[in-house]
């Protein structure tokens, strides 16, 4: 017996630890990409891979980790099975008690430090990769969130001193609409008369806060695919807060600069979107649509009651 269990336990947990990485060589020997993976189980929670080369970089850590994880996991619950199972009660006799075994003390202390370093090796890549700014971005729009809407400024140059071309503005019955080509950097510049915002476009897999003040957040997308993409306030900055919706619409290069000229021509936004092909109902946002705020008749939450009073 106690010949037995001596051979019996390494044996079975090089079987348990060729099994896990078997299944993590499997994934990847199988030509499948991590969008595949990540497709076949729902993204693992996240709205999809991206439409932008920053998004599909953070798409791929977050997969690549959850596989890790499942690895790890499949690991552990194999081995906490074949203890129940292997090491069940049999009778009265007491087993074997192993204690400080130094081998085994080594093993549970550095594979956690290291898959720990690992992730935060490709964390702190990815993560430096999205926040770099290029010297001279092709695109600069400075969004300006206020309670409770948004305008989005075509900039000329970086820099809060820069000049605005044109612009696209939200209003009570018209959500703005942030029109973006494919194919170009990008830069977003983040400013607010009023208080703490969050611009949030949830396919951009990324929310920058937007301050008021002196502090000017940044960041750059490099988008990659066409589309009509809801955006929303992240933060919660007041009463309407959850009516502060945007529509991100990406085009190509080619139609972006004529809606860029049509608007310095003096074209509305709806005119613009006209002028690259949008008809009808598409010249507005498709998206989502602007909320019943009763904000001058009633209060919101008590249909046809309150009235609000002027100077309350
Ligand atoms: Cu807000």
């Amino acid at each position: 017996m106690g010949v037995k269990s001596r051979t019996a336990r390494p044996r079975a947990t090089r079987i348990a630890g060729l099994g896990a990485v078997a299944a993590g060589l499997l994934a990847l020997l199988s030509g499948c990409s991590l969008e595949d993976v990540g497709g076949a189980f729902g993204h693992f929670g996240w709205p999809g891979p991206g439409v932008s080369l920053q998004a599909h970089k953070m798409y791929d850590l977050w997969i690549a980790s959850v596989i890790a994880a499942l690895v790890v996991g499949i690991f552990v619950w194999g081995l906490i099975f074949w203890c129940i199972i292997r090491y069940r009660k049999r009778g009265d006799e007491l087993p074997v008690q192993t204690r400080f075994n130094m081998p085994m003390e080594v093993l549970y202390t550095v594979t956690p430090v290291l898959i720990v370093a690992v992730l935060f090796y490709y964390t702190a890549i990815v993560q430096t990769d999205v926040d770099k700014l290029s010297r001279n971005p092709d695109q600069v729009v400075e969004v300006v969130a206020f309670k409770w809407n948004w305008q989005f400024n075509y900039r000329d140059g970086v820099g809060k001193d820069a000049g605005t071309v044109t612009s696209t503005l939200g209003s009570d019955d018209q959500i703005p609409l942030l029109v973006l080509p494919t194919d170009r950097t990008i830069r977003f510049e983040e400013t607010s008369p009023d208080v703490i915002h969050s611009f949030w476009v949830p396919e951009l897999l990324f929310k920058r806060d937007v301050f008021p003040g002196n502090v000017r957040n940044q960041f750059e997308v490099t988008l990659d695919k066409e589309g009509r993409y809801v955006g929303h306030c992240a933060e919660l900055c007041g009463t309407y807060h959850a009516f502060m919706n945007f529509e991100m619409v990406v085009v190509s290069p080619q139609r972006f600069d004529q809606f860029l000229q049509a608007k310095k021509d003096g074209a509305d936004t709806a005119a613009a979107m006209q002028a690259i092909g949008f008809a009808g109902d598409e010249r507005y946002a498709v998206t989502t649509k602007p909320f019943d705020t009763r904000r001058h008749g009633q209060s919101w939450n008590q249909s046809g009651q309150t009235q609000i009073t002027a100077g309350k």
